[in-house]
C-alpha cells in the first residue's frame, strides 16, 4: 500500500516542490489548504489531480486533528508559516500564532491522533540571526533578529521538546535561504530577478530595494525537499543544517541577475529606506556536513544556475503575459 503524507503550506513555493517529489516516490499526498475567497493554487495546478487538498488552518486545533483522523498520514511535513521577515514586524502576535504555536497544535494534534506519525518541521536560518559562529552548524547558538525569527525558535525547541517528552519522531530541518522560480515576488531573489525580467521587456525603468550588503547562503528549493524527506527516512529524529556552505550578497545577486539580461544593474537599482529592516541578519552560511554525512544529502544546482534559472524563467513569463 502507498504511504500517506501530508503536507501543511501545500500551496507555498516548498510545498509544491515536496508534493512532486513524494509523488514521485509513490506516496499519496494530502495538502492541508486554509479557506480564502479567491483560489491560490497556481503553484499545485499540473499536480492538483494527483494531490488530495484538506481544508484546515495552523490557526485552529480541531481542524488538524480531523485531517489526521480522516487522512490517517505516515508522515506530516510542517512547512505551513507566515514565512515573510518583513512582514513578521507588521504583524508579529499574528506570525507568533502561526510560525510557533501553529508548530505545538500540530504537534498535539498528532498525539491526540497517531503518535506513530513521522514529523517534519521547518525550521529556518533565521534562527542564527545576529550569529555567533561562522559557518552555524547544529549546535550554534540561536539569536533571532525578527518576530519572524523568534517565532521559529520556538517551533524549533517544541519539536525538541516533543520529541523528547513524548518519544515522537520529531525532526527540526534547519533550511537556509532556497528560491525558485515559485519563490514569492516578495523575497529578493525573486523580486530581483522578475524585476530583471520586467526592465529588460521595457515595462519598469527601475528596481527598488533595501540593504545590498546582506550576505545570505542561497540554495535551490528542489534541492532542499529531498532533505526533508531524508530526515523522515532516518531511524532516530534529529536536526539538520541543510544548505550550501557558500555565501553570496544581495549585491552580487543583483549583479548576476543584470548581467545575465544584458544589463548594467548601476543604471536601474535604486535604494529605497522603505525596504531596510528594523534589525537586519547581516551574514548566514552554513555548514552542511552533518545532513551531507548523514542523510547522504547533496545539492545539484549552485547560486550562479540558481540566478540563471530564475532570469530565465521570469523573462518567459513576462514575455507570456505580453504577447
Ligand atoms: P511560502 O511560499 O510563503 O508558503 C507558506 C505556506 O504556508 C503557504 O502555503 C501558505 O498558504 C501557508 N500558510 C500560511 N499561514 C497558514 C495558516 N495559518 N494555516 C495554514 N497554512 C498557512 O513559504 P516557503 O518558502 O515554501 O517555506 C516553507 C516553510 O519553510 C515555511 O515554514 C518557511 O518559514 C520555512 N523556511 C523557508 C525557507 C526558504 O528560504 N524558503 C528557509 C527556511 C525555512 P497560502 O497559500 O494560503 O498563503
Ligand atoms: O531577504 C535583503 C533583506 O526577504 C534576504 C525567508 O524564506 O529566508 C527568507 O528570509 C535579504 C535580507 O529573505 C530587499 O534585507 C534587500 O537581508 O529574500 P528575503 P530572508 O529575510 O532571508 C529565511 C531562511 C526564511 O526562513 C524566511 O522564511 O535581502 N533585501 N533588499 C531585501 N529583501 C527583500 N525581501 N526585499 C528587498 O527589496
Amino acid at each position: 500500500m502507498a504511504k500517506r503524507a501530508l503536507i501543511t503550506g501545500i500551496t507555498g513555493q516548498d510545498g509544491s516542490y515536496l508534493a512532486e517529489f513524494l509523488l514521485g516516490q509513490g506516496y499519496e499526498v494530502c495538502g492541508m489548504v486554509r479557506r480564502s475567497s479567491t483560489v491560490n493554487f497556481e503553484r499545485i495546478a499540473h499536480i492538483q489531480d494527483a494531490v488530495t487538498l484538506v481544508a484546515g488552518d495552523l490557526l485552529d486545533e480541531v481542524s488538524m486533528i480531523n485531517i489526521l483522523r480522516e487522512s490517517r498520514p505516515a508522515e506530516v511535513y510542517n512547512l505551513a508559516a507566515q514565512s515573510f521577515v518583513q512582514t513578521s514586524w507588521n504583524q508579529p502576535v499574528l506570525t507568533g500564532e502561526t510560525t510557533a504555536l501553529g508548530v505545538t497544535r500540530m504537534l498535539d494534534a498528532i498525539r491526540i491522533v497517531d503518535p506513530e506519525i513521522r514529523f517534519y518541521q521547518a525550521s529556518s536560518s533565521e534562527m542564527f540571526g545576529k550569529v555567533q559562529e561562522v559557518p552555524q552548524q547544529e549546535s550554534t547558538p540561536f539569536y533571532p533578529r525578527s518576530p519572524y525569527g523568534v517565532a521559529k525558535v520556538y517551533g524549533h525547541w517544541i519539536t525538541v521538546n516533543y520529541r523528547e517528552s513524548y518519544d515522537l519522531h520529531a525532526s527540526s530541518g534547519i533550511l537556509f535561504n532556497h528560491e525558485s522560480p515559485r519563490r514569492g515576488l516578495e523575497f529578493v531573489t525573486r523580486k530581483v530577478t522578475h524585476g530583471v525580467a520586467r526592465i529588460a521587456a521595457g515595462i519598469d525603468e527601475k528596481l527598488a530595494l533595501g540593504n545590498l550588503d546582506a550576505q545570505r547562503d542561497w540554495g535551490y528549493a528542489a534541492d532542499y525537499v529531498r532533505a526533508m524527506w531524508l530526515m523522515l527516512r532516518q531511524d532516530r529524529p534529529d536536526d539538520y543544517v541543510v544548505a550550501t556552505g557558500e555565501t553570496h550578497s544581495v549585491k552580487e545577486l543583483v549583479e548576476l541577475a543584470f548581467a545575465a539580461a544584458g544589463l548594467n544593474w548601476e543604471r536601474y537599482v535604486v535604494i529605497d529606506d522603505r525596504f531596510l529592516r528594523p534589525a537586519e541578519v547581516d551574514l548566514l552560511v552554513g555548514d552542511p556536513s552533518k545532513a551531507e554525512s548523514t542523510l547522504g544529502w547533496e545539492r545539484d544546482v549552485d547560486f550562479a544556475q540558481l540566478v540563471a534559472m530564475m532570469v530565465e524563467a521570469d523573462m518567459a513569463l513576462v514575455k507570456s503575459r505580453l504577447g
